[in-house]
């Protein structure tokens, strides 16, 4: 009966099993791939040495309006999608979601909780999710992690005192993260195209269709994070899915948040990242294509960060993380700030550096709580924090073109 059923009967029944029906996603059409279109390959592509301009739409006129951006934006997706991750299905239209643990922490001032979510096709596909939930009623905002197992957050209960809920998910439920493996959601949705980095931000999604269901969840405060290839993750699903409110990839690097045409020193490229032998299988073939010819490119990763936009956006690294691309991800940061400032959201987009290596730490953790607390909030913070301190102030400005005049 898993992902049959069309009846928009929805039984909710917290602290047993709650089955959701999505709401929009009440048809009962077939999980059809949408068309893809081809889209030129290498060898077609121009030569840009800078940073592609993200207002130059498909037809060579530029952006001048809202609804140009809005019409670009999904140019800007579809090749991002293409060219780079692969096409993801359509949100399932039931999520089955079933408690398997329930109890009380920190002397009685939040309820965890461990909850399995089953989906797809005889509801094979499976994600492990983790949330802590402050006492009280809420609605909470929430901060969302892609990890490798449930309640790994640091500071979560300094996290949780905040008033947030802590929730994190097993992204390796839905893809092992192991070339050549194919994971249950790959298995239970071979007609797509899509690669271990776009399953795992697939999940994402579907962890937030269920949290967006809780009452005591405050559906337009999400935060979604990640770290290193989790980073990755979080920055691919807070691009496309609009009901993220605050991305934050951390130490994201090479397909996250660092440019490819801008590398610093020591740092990973597309060559190394797409290597067989490597990470290939994070994302579609065809991106190898472009090793070593970055030029051609018809995007770079300040694309991907510009699809956030107006929505908030941080990018919170360390300085010592040379393979992270410290230098290109400061360069893709200034690549997408003209797209914030566009849509009247320059203050939504933030860049946090702080020295040492690479991991998630509890400084880290804290930084990624004070953006949060101010643009949600508009909470000025404690630490003193600046969210627009660029760590190589000297570095050219890697593009020639400018925000659009007259919007
Ligand atoms: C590295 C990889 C990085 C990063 C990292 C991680 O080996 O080269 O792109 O994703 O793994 O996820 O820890």
């Amino acid at each position: 009966m898993i992902g049959q059923s069309c009846n928009r009967i929805m039984n909710q029944r917290w602290g047993l099993v709650l089955i959701l029906l999505l709401p929009g996603m009440l048809g009962c059409a077939g999980t059809n791939p949408s068309g893809v279109v081809d889209m030129p390959g290498v060898d077609e592509l121009a030569d840009v040495k800078e940073l592609p301009d993200p207002f130059l739409m498909d037809n060579g006129t530029r952006v001048k309006t809202r609804a140009d951006w809005d019409r670009r934006r999904e140019e800007i997706k579809a090749m991002m999608l293409y060219y780079q991750y692969g096409h993801m299905p359509p949100a399932p239209k039931i999520i089955i979601a079933k408690e398997l643990s329930s109890e009380s922490v920190y002397d009685g001032g939040a309820t965890k909780k461990h909850v399995l979510l089953s989906m797809g096709p005889e509801g094979r596909v499976k994600i492990n999710v983790g949330i802590i939930i402050p006492k009280g009623k809420g609605p909470f905002p929430v901060i969302l992690k892609n990890d490798r197992r449930i309640f790994n957050v640091p500071i979560a209960e300094e996290i949780i005192k905040c008033g947030y809920i802590v929730a994190d998910y097993v992204r390796t439920d839905l893809d092992p993260d192991r070339k050549d493996a194919v994971g249950s959601a790959q298995a239970a949705y071979p007609d797509y195209d899509w690669a271990t980095l776009a399953v795992w931000a697939w999940g994402g999604m579907r962890v937030i269709d269920y949290l967006v269901m809780l009452d005591v969840v405050d559906k337009g405060k999400i935060a979604f994070t990640g770290h290193s290839r989790g980073g990755k993750t979080a920055l691919l699903a807070g691009a496309l899915d609009e009901r993220i409110a605050l991305v934050v990839p951390n130490g994201s690097g090479c397909g996250g948040a660092g440019c490819y045409r801008f590398e610093g020193k020591k740092s990973e490229s597309l060559e190394r990242i797409t290597a067989p032998e490597r990470f290939a299988y994070w994302f579609h073939p065809r991106f190898r294509d472009f090793a070593y010819k970055e030029t051609k490119l018809p995007f770079d990763q300040h694309f991907l960060k510009a699809l956030v936009a107006p929505r908030a956006l941080i990018s919170i690294d360390a300085l010592g993380d040379l393979w992270a691309n410290p230098y290109g991800t400061q360069q893709s940061h200034r690549g997408a700030r003209p797209v914030f400032e566009f849509l009247g959201a320059g203050d939504k987009l933030g860049i946090y550096f702080r020295t040492g290596g690479h991991a998630q730490n509890e400084d880290d953790w804290r930084t990624l709580v004070d953006f949060a607390d101010k643009v949600f909030f508009g909470k000025t913070p404690a630490s003193g924090k600046r969210f627009d301190k660029l760590p190589f102030p000297d570095a050219p400005r890697p593009f020639s073109w400018s925000v659009p005049k007259g919007n």
